[in-house]
């Protein structure tokens, strides 16, 4: 008679493989919230076969075969910015050489073009621009909406929505007046906010890589704010440049807390039990997980706008791998290949409460983000056309912020790496073709 290998015992025979990796891996096999040690054990084990494994089990247990895909256009509208951050090759001042700010006019071309061309999205992001008064912000979202009212607005990352409560007057620093800014934005078009800005939160890496930017609390809290008006909200985190590894696995624990605190409520709904789990802060805390064993979680186990009770939450999570060129930070070596691997699997892992993982192509390359999707992401963004914050693929020497793959390339890659494309709206909605005509979609109910 033979008898059946246990998981644990599977593991053990793997060659190279790590025994310290044993009890994290019992965790996730049964949805038990991982620790900052364990987070910590994730990056320094030198088996990444059997960490990018488990994040491979999580993601397949979340989404099964897909992996998403959209079709959009990013819009940086203005690369004029305030703000000096060493990290950063994207920003001009004013009269700076290639400083540049878009008109309403030209923002509206290209919301035709995007719109004619297929569309669903359009992701728009700048620099905090000193002069532009607040009207330029609500007339672009009004001005899209008139043009083309199919596209969702997804723009502004929270340092914009700072900024913008500060020239507005809408209130000073404080939560009501990014409530005030994002209540207007929204009555105006505004669908909801991309992850940028987050950087790393923590006080140490803030003051020596990004000085002057605003602090984790009020990034953490603009977001907070989206949720209660119902937006939906990315995260990211950008790393390999002054931060340690145990900085970015707080960064991890603090945006995983706030999200359990957003989707509590939910959780009681759904009937998913909450966890007690230690905080980053020591205490004890409820926690939503939102992968693990079938029996004790119900089938629709990912949030989706439309049984949310009208709140926003974090929909994913995008770790952006650090881009030296032109920036101060030039003498900084990029992270390797192995290490964007690593986090990426690892962010899956540690962040148990957000349904998505997205590997940016245009940051990771379309051949890593294949890589990615057997490591923990189900998303690789979308067709993008125009980037103009880092530059990693243009074949254009002329202009290097054309960033384009079209629609089958990116499906191609989907398959390729052995998943089921599956394009999604900006609130990871089923959309579907009906003919060739580019604008004949609908999102699926
Ligand atoms: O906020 C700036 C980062 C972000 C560099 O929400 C850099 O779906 C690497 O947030 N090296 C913008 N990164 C990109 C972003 C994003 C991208 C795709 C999808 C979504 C989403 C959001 O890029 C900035 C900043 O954190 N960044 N400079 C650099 N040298």
């Amino acid at each position: 008679m033979t008898t059946l290998e246990t998981p644990r015992e599977a593991l053990q025979r793997r060659p190279n493989f790590d025994p310290r990796l044993l009890d994290i891996a019992d965790k996730v096999r049964d949805g038990v919230r991982l620790s900052f040690e364990d987070g910590m054990t994730l990056y320094e084990t030198p088996d990444i076969w059997t960490l990018g494994g488990m994040a491979h089990e999580v993601r397949m247990r979340m989404h099964g075969e897909i992996a998403y895909y959209n079709v959009n256009r990013h819009i940086n509208y203005s690369n004029v910015c305030a703000l000096s951050c060493t990290f950063c090759a994207f920003y001009r001042k004013k009269d700076q050489e290639g400083a540049y700010e878009f008109s309403i006019e030209q923002i509206k071309e290209e919301a035709i073009k995007a719109a004619s061309g297929g569309a669903t999205e359009l992701h728009i992001v700048g620099g905090l621009h000193p002069w532009l008064p607040f009207d330029y912000y609500t007339d672009m979202m009004l001005a899209i909406r008139e043009v083309a009212p199919q596209l969702h607005i997804k723009a502004f990352t929270a340092v914009e929505i700072v900024h913008l409560a500060r020239i507005s007057k809408r209130g000073k620093d404080g939560v009501e007046g990014y409530r005030a800014v994002l209540s207007e934005l929204k009555e105006a078009g505004l669908g909801s906010l991309p992850g940028g800005g987050a950087e790393v939160f923590d006080d140490r890496v803030h003051d020596e890589a990004f000085k002057g930017k605003i602090k984790a609390f009020q990034w953490l809290d603009v977001h907070r704010a989206a949720h209660e008006l119902g937006l939906n909200t990315n995260a990211t985190m950008l790393y390999g440049h002054v931060e340690s590894r145990a900085e970015r696995i707080g960064h991890m624990l603090i945006l995983r807390e706030q999200q359990d605190a957003t989707l509590r409520d939910w959780a009681a709904d759904q009937g998913i039990a909450l966890q007690q789990a230690t905080k980053h802060d020591g205490d004890q805390g409820d926690a939503v997980v939102l992968y693990g064993n079938d029996d004790a979680y119900p089938n629709e186990r990912l949030p989706m706008p439309e049984h949310a009770g009208g709140n926003g939450y974090y929909q994913t999570i995008i770790p952006l791998p650090f881009f030296p060129d032109k920036s101060e930070l030039e003498h900084l070596p990029a992270p390797t290949g192995l290490e964007n691997l690593r986090t990426l699997a690892i962010s899956r892992l540690m962040l148990d409460n957000f349904p998505h993982v997205k590997a940016f192509w245009i940051m990771q390359s379309l051949e890593m983000a294949q890589v990615m999707l057997q490591n923990g992401a189900d998303d690789i963004d979308g067709t993008v056309v125009w980037y103009d914050i880092t530059k990693l693929i243009s074949s254009d020497e002329d202009d290097p912020t054309h960033q384009e793959v079209g629609v089958f390339e990116l499906q191609k890659a989907i398959r390729d790496a052995g998943f089921e494309p599956v394009e999604r709206d900006t609130l990871y909605r089923k959309v579907v073709r009906q003919s060739d005509e580019p604008t004949d979609w609908r999102v699926l109910d």
